[in-house]
């Protein structure tokens, strides 16, 4: 139903007129219309339908094929001044981002119906939670941003109530990699987008909204939007932690966040409890504990490696009721991806009879959408308005080398310099290079709304008095050996380690004190029953010392790429650690 809200209807009205839409259709949310929308997806081919018997309610799309990933060369950030938005973005003066933008949607619409989407991100009775409406003339990204948000009627109230809200604009356009933008305005709290329907550029509670815009708001909310997992760990004695993690994309974030324990750890009756796979809002409470919010309601994963061995919460999810985009199919219209343990594929992600020689059955970056309520591990508690409080937050990425398995900061500042220094291997979540290292602090370099010296000065400013903060930690389950093989098993072994970063959080294990950071002796970690060579384990908790006075230096060149805006604390803590390895 239009809203009666008059800056909603009066912005409504403006993009209509810009637009020129066939119809304007506002959306509720409801079963109904999501039934609608498939049946016209299903028609124009956007849609096609997967084996019901064995997937009901599943639908497979593929996208063109230009527009897989997201697109960062083309992501902006458009504050007045450029150094706001600093160094790690792409800046562009606000007035001529708009005047671009104008002029690519002028018009864009004819012949289609633009979509008015209100959405919460987060419970919608929570405080922590925020709105906004995405105005788009896909259905394939309506369909997506009911399962990923709150959407439809119940937002549209709360913006009713609030009268405010982030403006997103999205139109596919043409689909065309040249006339292809995502523009963010972070002091208008808006965003416009188009020429892609690809997740991250085109959903735009997403990264746009929940991690660009929201960090921004948060710097001068006192709180963090980061690019997080949440996940509870339940021990035998019935008590659970909660922990964040920040991974760049495509680095395990799902996988950890929907973790099924070693067959030792079940018997003991240790729990894993999934909150959410990829961003977490994170607020200082009144016990000075940091409190998180999943502000999604399901998951845009990444297809391929996720099999019965590596992640069955995942598969057990994706039975029924879910969208698969650029994934292969059998001769039976079951979706299969790399890493499935059953079934061939007849037809590859572009509908092409699969050959191997010619493309993997799916594209690297292929994705699911799903309800967050449909994976087994999910827990009521991602539902609690007040959010859960963090005993830990965790730092990790692809690392072929040098980063230790696991590794605990001494304090909140040397934390925040090893989530700033992170590196990590690019991926296929975005277009360009993959395999290629690069500083992506805190995981979000693709994501802060702003100048990065200023985001690691709100980091450090939560350690104040009164303040009961998470102890910090940085992970590597990809360290690779001389032939190239992953020398940690990873996925439910990566148990092992969250084990002892809850029994360091809590006082309760043993450490090694290096300079770079505290790491378990071989004996602080449970090994019991994993097969792991003594050798091998040894070499994943080393500190090479000559290795890391080089990533030292490196790190204090990429401290100084933000000037003066890079918290003195922080050169400060780097220039302690390398002298202390000199
Ligand atoms: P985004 O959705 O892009 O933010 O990615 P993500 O961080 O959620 O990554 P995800 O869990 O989807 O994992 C990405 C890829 O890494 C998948 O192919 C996984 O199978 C693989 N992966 C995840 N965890 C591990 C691990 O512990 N070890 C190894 N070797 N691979 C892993
Ligand atoms: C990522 O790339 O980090 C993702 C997928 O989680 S997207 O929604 O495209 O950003
Ligand atoms: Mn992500």
């Amino acid at each position: 139903m239009p809203s009666q809200l008059a800056s909603l209807k009066q912005w409504v009205d403006d993009v209509a007129r810009l637009t020129q839409p066939d119809q304007v259709h506002w959306c509720d949310g409801s079963d109904a219309e999501n039934a609608k929308l498939v049946e016209l997806m299903l028609a124009n081919g956007d849609l096609h339908k997967l084996n019901e018997q064995s997937h009901p309610n599943c639908y497979l799309h593929r996208s063109s094929p230009q527009d897989v990933a997201r697109v960062e060369h083309l992501t902006f950030v458009c504050t007045t001044n450029p150094a706001d938005a600093g160094p790690n973005n792409h800046w562009m003066e606000p007035a001529e981002a708009h005047a671009q933008m104008d002029a690519l949607y002028a018009g864009c619409m004819r012949g289609r119906t633009m979509y008015v989407v209100p959405y919460c991100m987060g419970p919608i009775d929570s405080p922590l939670s925020r709105c906004g409406v995405e105005i788009t003339d896909s259905p394939y990204v309506v369909a997506n941003m009911r399962i990923m948000t709150r959407m439809g009627a119940a937002a549209q109230a709360r913006i009713e109530r609030e009268g405010k809200f982030v403006k997103g604009l999205h139109s596919i356009g043409e689909l065309d990699p040249n006339r292809r933008f995502i523009m963010h305005f972070p002091e208008e709290l808006s965003i416009q987008s188009f020429g892609s329907g690809y997740g991250g550029n085109a959903l735009l509670g997403k990264k746009c909204h929940a991690l660009r815009i929201a960090s921004y708001q948060a710097r001068t909310e006192g709180w963090l939007a980061e690019h997080m997992l949440i996940v509870g760990i339940e021990n035998p004695k019935g008590e659970t932690h909660y922990v964040a993690a920040a991974f760049p994309s495509a680095c395990g974030k799902t996988n950890l966040a929907m973790l099924i324990p070693p067959e030792g750890y079940r018997r003991d009756g240790w729990k894993v409890w999934t909150v959410g796979d990829d961003i977490c809002w994170m607020h200082p409470g009144a016990d000075g504990r940091l409190y998180a919010i999943n502000p999604e309601a399901g998951y845009f994963g990444v297809a391929p490696g996720t099999s019965e061995k590596t992640n069955a919460n995942a598969m057990a999810m994706l039975n029924h009721d879910a969208i698969f985009t650029n994934v292969g199919v059998t001769a039976d219209g079951q979706p299969w991806w790399e890493g499935m343990t059953t079934g061939t594929p007849a037809q590859d992600w572009q509908g092409r009879p699969y050959d191997k020689a010619v493309s993997p059955a799916a594209h690297p970056n292929a994705r699911f959408t799903v309800s967050a309520r449909q994976c087994p591990s999910y827990t009521d508690k991602a539902e609690d308005p007040q959010g859960v409080p963090l005993s830990a937050i965790i730092f990790g990425g692809r690392r072929a080398s040098l980063v230790p398995l696991v590794l605990e900061a001494r304090d909140w500042t040397h934390g925040v310099l090893v989530g700033a220094s992170m590196a990590s291997e690019t991926t296929a979540a975005a277009t360009g290079a993959v395999g290629v290292v690069r500083r992506d602090s805190m995981a979000m370099k693709p994501f802060a709304g702003y100048n990065f010296g200023d985001y690691f000065a709100h980091w450090l400013s939560f350690d104040k008095p009164g303040a009961q903060l998470p102890k910090i930690f940085q992970v590597n389950w990809f360290r690779k050996d001389a032939d190239g093989k992953f020398m940690w098993p990873g996925f439910g072994d990566n148990l092992r380690v969250l084990e002892w970063v809850l029994k360091r959080a809590t006082g309760q294990a043993g450490a090694l004190e290096t300079p770079v950071g505290n790491v378990p002796k071989p004996s602080d970690l449970n090994t019991d029953g994993l097969g792991l060579d003594a050798a091998v384990l040894e070499q994943l908790l080393a500190v090479d010392r000559e290795g890391y006075k080089a990533e030292m230096a490196s790190i204090g060149e990429y401290l100084e790429e933000f000037g003066d805006r890079t918290p003195h604390a922080l050169k400060a803590e780097r220039a302690k650690i390398a002298a202390q390895l000199a």
